[in-house]
Parts: C-alpha cells; sequence; structure tokens
C-alpha cells in the first residue's frame, strides 16, 4: 500500500519525512491535514504534524516516522552501518529535536520582525551546528544520512524567514548547498505564499 504523509510542506517535520521518503525512493503522497479537527485529534494526540499512514499504521513522530522509512523499504541506507556515524546521527538528530526546533524554527515568529534576543538564540544555535560540521560531504560522511534530512528543513526555514542567521557560517552553508541541490530537497521545497 502507498505511504501517505499527512501534513504541509511549511512543517519542517513534514518536509523532513517527505525527504526520508525521497530519498529512499519511496512514492508517496502528501496529504493535506484539517487541522485540529477530531479527524486530525484521532491521527495525532498533540495535533501536530506530519503524521505517516502505511498498511493501516498510523505513526507520529518524526522519529519513529524516519525510523520507520528507513526499515520498511528497500532503497540506500539512510541510517550508517558503522557505529560511530551512527552514533553522530543520532546526535544531530536530537540536537535538532531541541535546540534547532526549538531556537529557530519555533523561536522565530513568520508573522513579525524577531526581537534581537529571538534572533541571538536563533543565531547561537546556528553557530554551534556550524562548528559540528566536519570535511565530508554530508553530516556524517560521504553519504547522505537522517542527520541531513533533519537539519535541512530547518536551515531553509531560518533561510526564509531571517537569511541573515546563516551570515558567514561557511561550513553550514557549504553542506546546505550541497544538500540542496538533491532532487529529495528540491521536490519539497515549501514556497510561501505570493512567491
Ligand atoms: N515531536 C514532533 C513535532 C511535530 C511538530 O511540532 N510539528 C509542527 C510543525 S513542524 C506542528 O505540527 N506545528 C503545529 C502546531 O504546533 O500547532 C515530531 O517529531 O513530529
Amino acid at each position: 500500500m502507498a505511504v501517505r504523509i499527512h501534513g504541509y510542506l511549511i512543517s519542517t517535520w513534514t518536509r523532513t519525512a517527505c525527504m526520508a521518503c525521497a530519498e529512499k525512493g519511496v512514492d508517496y503522497e502528501l496529504v493535506p491535514l484539517k487541522r485540529f479537527t477530531d479527524e486530525h485529534e484521532a491521527m495525532h494526540p498533540f495535533k501536530r504534524m506530519p503524521v505517516l499512514e502505511h498498511d493501516g499504521r498510523m505513526l507520529t513522530e518524526g522519529l519513529a516516522i524516519t525510523g520507520y522509512v528507513e526499515e520498511a523499504f528497500d532503497g540506500p541506507k539512510l541510517v550508517p552501518g558503522d557505529l560511530e556515524q551512527r552514533a553522530r546521527m543520532r546526535q544531530w538528530q536530537s540536537m535538532c529535536a531541541d535546540y534547532g526546533f526549538r531556537q529557530v524554527v519555533r523561536g522565530i515568529p513568520r508573522d513579525r520582525d524577531p526581537s534581537g534576543e529571538e534572533l541571538a538564540e536563533a543565531r547561537g544555535v546556528l553557530e554551534r551546528f556550524d562548528a559540528f560540521v566536519g570535511e565530508a560531504a554530508f553530516l556524517v560522511g560521504e553519504a547522505m544520512t537522517l542527520a541531513d534530512i533533519y537539519l535541512a528543513p530547518q536551515v531553509a526555514n531560518a533561510r526564509e524567514k531571517a537569511p541573515q542567521l546563516l551570515d558567514a557560517l561557511d561550513a553550514l552553508g557549504a553542506w546546505f548547498d550541497r544538500v540542496a541541490e538533491r532532487e529529495s530537497f528540491t521536490s519539497t521545497r515549501y514556497e510561501p505564499p505570493g512567491r
């Protein structure tokens, strides 16, 4: 049965779920959620997104969804076989789920100019991320992993809302330019209204 992802691409977590499918070569249908309805709550107890539907299963949480996509389908491995790389990938996943999501995605508003404090908090996280980017093509080696798939939508979100947050973060910028060329990234682009 086909994979359905309930959500919208404005959501970085939804984009991460879609990118995981795209990198894996899994066809999916992006289904608009009827937000905050009973139907939404039946799918997601916290009324968030994404929700992945497959074979009668409904799954919430980016961690569970991307892990499921990795294990349920053939295709390029998104989780490294190497112990240290796997741990580094999870470190990135955790940093994105906590600091990136809190200070960058949620911390920088879309509907008003961010305050100096909000910008400084987000910038602090992105600077730390920049310092973590190594020499390899991708975050934990020469192949894309879930680490890249977590971080790319967050950096895209920052760039869209407050591009100055990424000024002079050269390692992060070079990594992002590489990921931004991937079909998984271009095919999941969020287009803000009016652009
Ligand atoms: N821990 C959740 C976070 C999901 C989440 O917060 N999604 C955001 C969009 S990126 C959302 O649904 N926001 C709507 C809201 O907070 O009402 C996951 O890993 O999927």
